[in-house]
């Protein structure tokens, strides 16, 4: 029998898996589900996501795509009109370029904040469970909020239709509502999130998502028989991504649309009342404001930069075939997740273990070399002929590694082991969109001598 065109690696009780399945079903796409044993990770799980090992991996005609968000993005750019000769299927997600970003906004909060929240809650990982169920409800209750705003008193975040932040936060309810019942807490709760219970409810009943979503008694028995397992089958300690106090502002993507950006230089310890107007979940840098209005979390910000201002003149930050735009989002996100954490550690910014932080950023410099031959295909960038989105994300952190060298005395772009990539790094620099946006390397050693100084003077005040 010929292999399916479309199948999912997945196991049913994870919430990743179970946002790919509601898009599929949502797009009316016929798929295989390839069901992982807990405990045990296939060969083709392992071959087809050498990276992360980790479930969901979608195969579309054998080629994988990975990372749960990346893949529904690719689902919504792939089936993108009708696919079963029915009635085309509506869009994932918003058409608007600045709705699209605050549900990539959201839908990325909710997986920084709830995931980790229910594995502490359900005992999987270790952490005070009182604290985790009041971080769990403050975030609900933020969402409460973003579904008013968001809703415009319809019936989902996407309005009339399921979008992309109903299924982002959707497929994370089967595993809330069953640490409700383990850890005896009241989450989903009528009177503080009655828009969100309200919402959950019809989603949860709607045709694409009622049988993705098992009843949460099916999750708690999975959860008391497959604790152990599971544990063991995640592979040991968790990479904690860890959230940094101020980052480099990433606007060089503005710069190779052609856009003049005025920098709002906030003072270091001291972050401006715009700042945290603009941007009052994270309070972080960068925030683009457009017309007034902010966007932020850096690859939110590119990806809006390219769909506002994409045109025939200039070259689009992200490719126009789906793959390649799923190969680029998976490897940027590889970037932050790997690099900026390591980076602040061997910066002294954050603590840990300094051998640790550069052989995590020595591996994930190895696997982009690689990755440099299959995104670029002997081309300049890895977007081809000009800068795209992976070159942009990868290279806004060239500053600070090259920094990290004199910093932490540790080779990092070495070019016995890494000769793609340190030629990239030299066309990626001398490219006229970069060279004046990326600081110099003294300057950078100098603003983190401050940067500790300030730091240090804010701890001992506490
Ligand atoms: N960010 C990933 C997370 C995927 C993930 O954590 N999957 C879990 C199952 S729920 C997994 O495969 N864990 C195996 C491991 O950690 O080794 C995504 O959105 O796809």
């Amino acid at each position: 029998m010929s292999e399916a065109a479309v199948r999912v690696i997945g196991l049913w009780a994870s919430p990743y898996v179970i946002r790919v399945l509601i898009a599929l079903k949502l797009k009316g796409v016929e798929y295989e589900f390839v069901e992982e044993v807990v405990g045990k990770k296939s060969e083709l799980l392992l071959r087809s996501n050498p990276v992360h090992k980790k479930i969901p991996v979608l195969l579309h005609h054998g080629k994988p795509v990975s990372e749960s968000l990346v893949i529904v993005q690719y689902i919504d750019e792939v089936w993108s009109s009708s696919s079963s000769g029915g009635a085309p299927a509506a869009a994932i997600l918003p058409a608007d370029p600045y709705t699209r970003a605050v549900h990539r906004f959201w839908a990325q909060y909710a997986d920084d904040k709830v995931p980790s929240a229910v594995r502490i809650l359900k005992g999987t990982d270790a952490g005070d469970k009182e604290q985790a169920a009041g971080q769990l409800a403050a975030a609900l209750q933020l969402l409460e909020q973003a579904f008013v705003e968001l809703s415009h008193g319809k019936r989902y975040f996407g309005g009339d239709s399921v979008g992309y932040l109903d299924i982002a936060l959707v497929s994370h309810v089967g595993w809330v509502k069953a640490v409700e019942k383990i850890a005896g807490v009241t989450l989903l709760d009528k009177a503080k999130v009655p828009n969100l219970v309200a919402w959950a409810d019809r989603l949860c009943a709607h045709p694409a998502v009622a049988d993705a979503i098992p009843d949460a008694d099916k999750f708690v028995e999975y959860s008391v028989k497959n604790g152990l397992e599971r544990r063991r089958w995640r592979g040991g300690a968790r990479d904690r991504r860890v959230g940094e106090p101020l980052r480099h502002p990433r606007v060089c993507g503005a710069e190779a649309q052609g856009r003049g950006v005025r920098e709002l230089a906030g003072v270091v310890g001291n972050k401006s009342e715009l700042l945290l107007k603009s941007n009052p979940v994270h309070k972080k840098i960068p925030v683009l404001l457009h017309h007034g209005k902010p966007i932020a979390e850096s690859m939110i910000i590119l990806q809006y930069i390219d769909e506002v201002w994409g045109s025939d003149d200039v070259p689009a930050i992200l490719q126009a075939d789906p793959y390649e735009r799923a190969l680029q989002r998976f490897w940027a996100q590889y970037v932050d997740d790997k690099i900026a954490h390591a980076s602040h550690v061997l910066r002294g910014v954050v603590n840990g273990d300094l051998d640790e932080a550069a052989a995590q950023v020595s591996t994930a410099l190895q696997h982009l070399e690689e990755a440099f031959a299959k995104c670029g295909q002997g081309k300049s960038y890895f977007g081809g002929d000009d800068i795209g989105f992976l070159d942009i994300v990868l290279g806004s952190h060239l500053g600070w590694l090259k920094a990290v060298e004199t910093i932490a005395g540790v080779k990092v772009l070495d070019e016995t082991k890494l000769p793609e990539l340190t030629a990239w790094a030299q066309r990626f620099y001398a490219h006229h969109a970069v060279r004046d946006v990326m600081p110099e390397t003294d300057r950078l050693v100098q603003f983190n001598a401050y940067l500790i100084d300030v730091l240090k003077a804010k701890a001992s005040s506490n």
